[in-house]
């Protein structure tokens, strides 16, 4: 299946059988404190910054999130969509709980955006379908519902199989939408990475769909978070992750390694060229 996000010009192909395309997550304030206090002064040449850097380091898409307490974001998620498209040619995915503030960036963004996210609670079904019909908006199905996160890979896989029903019934396509099998801390729950991984490959087994995460969120709460979520992500892509939200100052190596390993790189073209932008 191919997905495909576009920016004002460039297009990306998302293809479950191509290889692996990051999403970089860096534009998020979770322990940014330099990004709170510039965006709360519509300052946005940090968010630039974070944009520059992750085009460079690999990022074939830019997620943005400009969530902390006390932010009106249907006002900054969309002039932040502003700055970044002013500079920037990639797609955006937008990363927001607040389908207004969607909606809102939505109307001022150049291209085909990836919405962040739906998921199964009916709230949500009706709040941000209808938008991803209207702006023809690519959308991440979360496989969480109204009764919570279950820990039930089969039940995770019925949550997304709702999504993209009820995704198809308002007029999206299928291949439009992106799964989310839902990544959690290992240092909560033991057994959290498997549960994920077990989802991952119900979906790709039974639905095909183009399967998204994020890759960071496994490593909270422990040291050497690098090594952790290097593991994961080789053993997430093996298993059908396409498009993982990651930091790819710190895993697009790892990316063009496993896409090396799995037979999605003749002649290692892409793993040495990366290797040579590096040096
Ligand atoms: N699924 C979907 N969207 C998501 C998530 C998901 N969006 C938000 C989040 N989870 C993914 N994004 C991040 C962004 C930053 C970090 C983790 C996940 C992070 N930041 C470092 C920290 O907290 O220490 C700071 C910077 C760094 O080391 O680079 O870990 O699951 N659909």
């Amino acid at each position: 299946m191919r997905t495909i996000l576009r920016g004002k010009n460039s297009e990306v192909v998302i293809d479950t059988d191509g290889p692996v395309v990051i999403i970089g997550e860096s534009i998020n304030p979770t322990r940014r404190k330099r990004l709170v206090a510039t965006l709360q002064e519509h300052d946005f040449s940090y968010v630039i910054e974070l944009a520059e850097s992750q085009i460079k380091a690999g990022a074939d898409v830019l997620d943005v999130n400009v969530g902390f307490p006390g932010v009106d974001d249907v006002k900054l998620l969309p002039e932040t969509v502003r700055a970044i498209q002013e500079k920037f040619d990639v797609p955006l995915c937008l990363d927001s709980p607040n389908p207004e503030a969607i909606e809102a960036a939505l109307k001022v963004a150049s291209g085909k955006c990836l919405i962040n996210s739906v998921n199964g609670k009916e709230e949500s079904l009706k709040a941000l379908l209808p938008v991803a019909k209207e702006y023809g908006s690519a959308i991440i199905g979360l496989c969480m519902d109204d009764e919570g996160i279950t820990n039930d890979p089969q039940k995770r896989l019925g949550i997304a199989e709702k999504i993209i029903e009820r995704s198809l019934a308002v007029g999206i396509k299928e291949e439009d939408i992106i799964i989310d099998p839902l990544a959690m801390a290992v240092s909560a729950d033991p057994k959290a990475c498997l549960v994920t991984l077990e989802t991952i490959r119900l979906i790709r087994r039974k639905l095909g769909h183009n399967i998204t995460q994020g890759a960071s969120n496994i490593s909270f709460g422990l040291p050497d978070r690098e090594s952790l979520n290097a593991a994961f992500m080789a053993i997430s892509i093996y298993n059908g992750l396409t498009c993982p939200i990651a930091n790819p100052e710190k895993i697009t190596a790892i990316v063009r390694a496993t896409d090396l390993v799995l037979g999605r790189d003749d002649f290692a073209v892409r793993f040495v060229d990366y290797y040579q932008s590096r040096c």
